[in-house]
């Protein structure tokens, strides 16, 4: 089923992305936030570095959000209806820490092609401007992948600092979003986000990104789960869901997974950060 307003529709075509969207509710949100603050309280270093991503290999509650038929009603609007979860990252910024994410574009090191596939940006805590929401340059999507620094600053969220340089900020627009509510967004879009300035947490679960089953890696492999409809192409790796919290057997895919993603990530880049 697809669940995108033609008029939704539309602006995810003519900017690149689209918001706000209806994912979950306000107490399904704050159940998400209390399961990462359980983790971060029993096994501390679990979601530092690498620990970040695939948190859904681990966690029955961010497994249930990926499989949300309301987020994938609206991914079904866009990627069509055979869909594969291929990752999942947080992005937290703390108050008084200095995190931010230089404008990038995500197809840009991703090596998944072709671009059917789209980012879904789930507001844990509100995102505004205030605690550093993510700005889009509408529009940008339409352009050619454009040229990255590298530039792997200490408080950079990405992975290698990849910057697109010279953004007009002037023409990027903020994406506000309240808590359980989402974003979808193009993989060829500049984006970024600043520090944030609040005094609470500012937390994002992006699942990066649904694929449509006809999506390659194209730079190594990839851990995936099928989410709707089937998977003729069998490009990738399928994985079980997890059924409990921190299980031995899921501990160790995620490790593969993420030891495969960052391979991936780095693929000819002339060192390594810490995410
Ligand atoms: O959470 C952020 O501020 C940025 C996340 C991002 O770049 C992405 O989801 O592609």
């Amino acid at each position: 089923m697809s669940s995108l307003t033609p008029k939704q529709l539309k602006q995810y075509e003519d900017e690149g992305y689209v918001s706000p969207i209806e994912a979950l509710s306000k107490d399904e949100a704050k159940e998400i936030r209390e399961e990462i603050e359980n983790i971060e309280k029993k096994w501390p270093s679990e979601l530092d570095g690498l620990g970040r991503n695939y948190i859904h290999f681990i966690s029955p509650v961010f497994d249930h959000v990926c499989h949300n038929p309301k987020i994938l009603d609206a991914v079904e609007s866009i990627i069509g209806k055979n869909i594969l979860i291929c990752g999942t990252t947080l992005f937290v910024k703390n108050p008084n820490e200095e995190g931010f994410v230089s404008f990038h574009q995500d197809a840009k090191y991703i090596g998944l092609e072709p671009h059917n596939w789209v980012t879904a940006w789930i507001a844990v805590t509100e995102a505004n401007e205030e605690n550093g929401c993510m700005r889009m340059w509408a529009g940008s999507h339409k352009d050619d992948l454009k040229y990255h620094n590298q530039k792997f600053d200490e408080n950079n969220l990405l992975t290698r600092g990849q910057t697109v340089e010279n953004v007009p900020i002037n023409e990027t627009k903020p994406v506000i979003l309240k808590s359980g509510q989402m974003s979808l967004h193009h993989p060829k879009i500049v984006h970024g986000s600043g520090v944030n300035k609040s005094k609470d947490r500012r937390i994002g679960f992006v699942i990066q990104s649904y694929i449509g089953t006809n999506v390659e890696q194209v730079l190594g492999k990839m851990y995936v789960q099928l989410a709707r409809g089937k998977d003729r192409y069998s490009y990738h790796k399928h994985v079980k869901r997890p059924l409990k919290l921190m299980d031995e057997e899921d501990i160790l895919i995620r490790k593969k997974a993420n030891e495969e993603l960052s391979n991936i990530f780095y693929n000819g880049a002339k060192k390594v950060g810490k995410f």
